[in-house]
């Protein structure tokens, strides 16, 4: 097993007295990786370091930044298949989407590299004669990334690049069961030549480690993924400090299924959208809306389906579905399956696997109930592969269903009808609508997130990535040698 220490000002460095705390594979319950648990202390240590080095990264030219992400890039990709494996050992995804996990860091990263020759402004006219009036964009300073599991390379990766590539320096904290891929990604900066105290790694628990990185106040932005109910947490701690908070939290993302859809294609991206990573996405399809007329005939295509769907080790490429990440994501899904027990129709699954192999780690069957909207397994986020197909009438109520969650993230349709297509582009309240494919899948290359209680508003990855990492200055050179003065000397014109 792999010890890890915290990365602090260019060391790995395990501070004495440490406790530490292991990350294990959820397939096996084998462990994985040996970690420090943080204290406030630590978190001080690595906040100073990137406050140190903040002067020197900002003032080093974006493209030359770009050149490290670049290397980093190239690490990365060599390391592919072991990082992969690590996501997957660590994690439990299927190696495919494990390798995923990796490719979805190396072109978030090379996206951003390029992004250190352009970081555009704006050149606007002035009111005044002889008056040039710019905005140029600036690192907000140290920025603190707290990330989660589900992606554990991505993610962080989506944050680190995007705040590196912008001059910001950085405290990052991964999410405890998978320590590992985070350690792994610093170390992919490392080798890359990033300069010591750019990026600092504290691993430890969100109440000490994540709390203490929200309170300091030399943290100018704290960038966060997860959970609904802490993402709360830490706006509002964060609103004590009057800090930047960037929130991507959760999804109740709705796939609707329309009578003249193509139901095979449509079938395909259930089965990927909803049991996929196990269900483990923010993205992730938990409500299929069907219409009527296709719901019985649907319903049983995707129950003979799932009687051949292989749930087991994530590491073998045969396997359709993984482990849940960890004992709480079991706890809490079986939770949710018993709630749905009471009002909803159970189609198919709703067990624990268990015996031989099964035994040893968190397995769950592909669930799916029919359901009525409003139920709780209806509205609330699982995070699992529990799906909620829910009978539609029409194309109205379809959107009305679909629409009528706290959430905002993902969306998708089915259907052969243009017009139709191009109405739920315009209808559906979500940051990301699909059609004719999943809700899961989004590439770098477009903004990512959420409306309604997924976020703050901002978006990840895309072109507007750098919005969150850099303030706007507005510039004003006048060279008209003599006092000008704005909303005073406007001619007054007939
Ligand atoms: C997440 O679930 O938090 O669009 C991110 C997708 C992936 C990213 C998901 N590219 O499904």
């Amino acid at each position: 097993m792999q010890e890890y220490g915290l990365y602090l000002d260019g060391k790995w460095v395990t501070p004495t007295g440490a406790s530490r705390f292991q990350t294990i594979n959820p397939a096996t319950r084998e462990p994985v990786g040996s970690f420090v648990a943080g204290t406030a202390a630590d978190v001080d240590r690595a906040v100073s370091a990137a406050a140190k080095a903040f002067p020197s990264w900002r003032d080093t030219p974006a493209p030359r930044r770009g050149e490290v992400l670049l290397a980093a890039a190239v690490e990365m990709r060599r390391r592919k298949e072991e990082l992969g494996r690590l996501v997957t050992t660590e994690m439990g995804k299927v190696i495919g989407e494990g390798r995923g996990d990796v490719q979805e860091s190396i072109d978030f990263i090379e996206y951003m590299a390029g992004e250190g020759r352009r970081l555009f402004g704006e050149t606007v006219p002035s009111e005044l004669p002889s008056k040039f009036c710019l905005t140029v964009r600036q690192p907000k300073g140290v920025v603190a990334c707290i990330t989660p599991w589900n992606f554990p390379t991505a993610i962080p990766n989506w944050k680190i690049a995007a705040a590196l590539i912008c001059g910001n320096t950085i405290v990052f904290k991964p999410a405890s069961n998978t320590a590992g891929c985070g350690a792994e990604v610093v170390r992919v900066y490392e080798a890359a030549g990033l300069p010591p105290g750019v990026l600092n790694f504290v691993t430890g628990s969100g109440a000490v480690v994540g709390n203490a990185m929200v309170a300091d106040p030399r943290v100018r932005l704290v960038s966060f993924t997860g959970g609904v109910e802490t993402g709360r947490d830490v706006n509002v701690r964060g609103a004590q400090g009057l800090k930047m908070v960037h929130l991507e939290l959760g999804g109740k993302n709705p796939l609707i299924v329309m009578d003249d859809a193509d139901l095979k294609l449509a079938l395909d991206g259930v089965l990927f959208g909803a049991f996929g990573t196990a269900g483990q996405r923010c993205t992730a399809t938990s409500r299929l809306i069907l219409h009527e007329r296709v719901f019985d005939e649907f319903l049983g295509m995707l129950e003979d389906r799932l009687r051949t769907f292989s749930v087991g080790n994530p590491i073998d490429p045969a396997t359709g579905m993984g482990p849940v990440a960890s004992a709480d994501q079991e706890r809490k899904i079986l939770e949710y399956i018993a709630l749905g027990q009471k009002d909803s129709k159970l189609r198919r699954g709703g067990h624990k696997l268990t015996g031989g192999a099964y035994d040893r780690g968190f397995f769950l069957e592909p669930t799916i109930f029919e359901t009525q909207h409003g139920s709780r397994i209806s509205k609330e986020e699982i995070f699992g592969p529990v799906l909620s197909a829910i009978r539609v009438g029409s194309y109205e109520e379809a959107v009305r269903v679909a629409n009528d969650v706290e959430y905002g993230l993902s969306s998708a349709i089915y259907t052969r009808d243009v017009n139709r297509a191009f109405r739920a582009i315009h209808d559906l309240e979500a940051g990301i609508t699909y059609v004719n494919a999943p809700t899961i899948g989004a590439e770098v290359q477009l903004p990512f997130g959420g409306i309604k209680n997924t976020g703050t508003g901002g978006r990840e990855a895309g072109s507007v990535a750098v919005e969150e990492f850099t303030e706007i200055k507005s510039v004003f050179i006048d060279f008209s040698s003599r006092l000008q003065k704005a909303q005073i000397d406007t001619p007054n014109l007939p």
